[in-house]
């Protein structure tokens, strides 16, 4: 667990937009033991969710907000040392987040939780047009397709691309994640689509290692 003062001390930095402050602060966590996940809810998830609260509550402006997620955007590459010195297991996964569906950084953490157990993790990023990822799936011939949904009102769009998918690849499991099932959805998914699981949290990630 981070430290909380340690953490007041990243999200104030974060907000400020002292990149260098956040650089130091996550490298000094880095070195200690703390791990990748530790550093991705504990330190990445929970500042932007605050962001997230802070800008619903007109604390912040917008474009605190945009600066915060691009600070951590940026800081994510910092983790890459982690994430592959693992040894390579031949196990492809692509990720992306659904057209229409801007949130793309949990999307992003996933890929690279693939990546640090062995996986290739294609990260698609965000506002995937569904007929770009069939064809990157067809021609990359994964074994895991994980899609992540913010916003609610993406469901539907969510939905027809897992059976776009399924009706081109009747076999590669569909994981999906994200806030947007706190509102509801899981059962649609379970229901609808065949191979196709809503996941909790990264840490669900782990049956896969
Ligand atoms: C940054 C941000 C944006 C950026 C995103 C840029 C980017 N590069 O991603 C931009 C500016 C585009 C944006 C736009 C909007 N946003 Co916004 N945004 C945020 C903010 C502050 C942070 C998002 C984030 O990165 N969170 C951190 C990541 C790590 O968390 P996560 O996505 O939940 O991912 C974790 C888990 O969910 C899980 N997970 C996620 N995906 C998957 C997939 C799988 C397979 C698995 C296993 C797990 C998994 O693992 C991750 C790690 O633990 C949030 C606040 C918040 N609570 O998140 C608001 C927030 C999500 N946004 C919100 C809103 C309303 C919007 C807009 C509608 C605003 C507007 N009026 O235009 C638009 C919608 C755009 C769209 N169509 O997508 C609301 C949503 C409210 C709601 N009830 O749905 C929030 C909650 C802010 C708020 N408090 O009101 N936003």
């Amino acid at each position: 667990m981070i430290d909380v003062d340690i953490y007041n001390a990243y999200f104030d930095s974060l907000i400020s937009g002292k990149r260098d402050e956040c650089r130091i602060i996550l490298n000094n966590l880095l070195e200690g033991r703390h791990s990748v996940e530790e550093i991705y809810s504990g330190l990445f998830e929970r500042s932007l969710y605050q962001v997230g609260d802070f800008w619903e509550r007109n604390l912040i402006s917008v474009a605190t907000e945009h600066m915060a997620t691009a600070i951590t955007e940026n800081l994510m590459i910092l983790m890459q040392p982690k994430l592959f010195a693992t040894e390579r297991v031949g196990k492809k996964a692509v990720i992306a987040s659904v057209a229409g569906e801007f949130h793309q950084v949990g999307a992003k953490m996933v890929a690279d939780v693939f990546e640090m157990n062995g996986w290739d993790g294609f990260f698609l990023g965000g506002n995937t047009p569904e007929k770009e990822l069939i064809r990157f799936i067809d021609n990359n011939k994964p074994d895991l397709i994980g899609l992540s949904l913010t916003i609610y009102f993406n469901l539907p769009t969510l939905i027809s691309t897992m059976k776009q998918i399924r009706h081109h690849f009747d076999d590669i499991p569909i994981i999906v994640g994200g806030q947007a099932f706190r509102w509801g959805g899981r059962e649609e998914i379970k229901g609808q689509i065949k191979d196709a699981f809503y996941l909790e949290s990264i840490n669900s990630l782990n049956q896969f290692f």
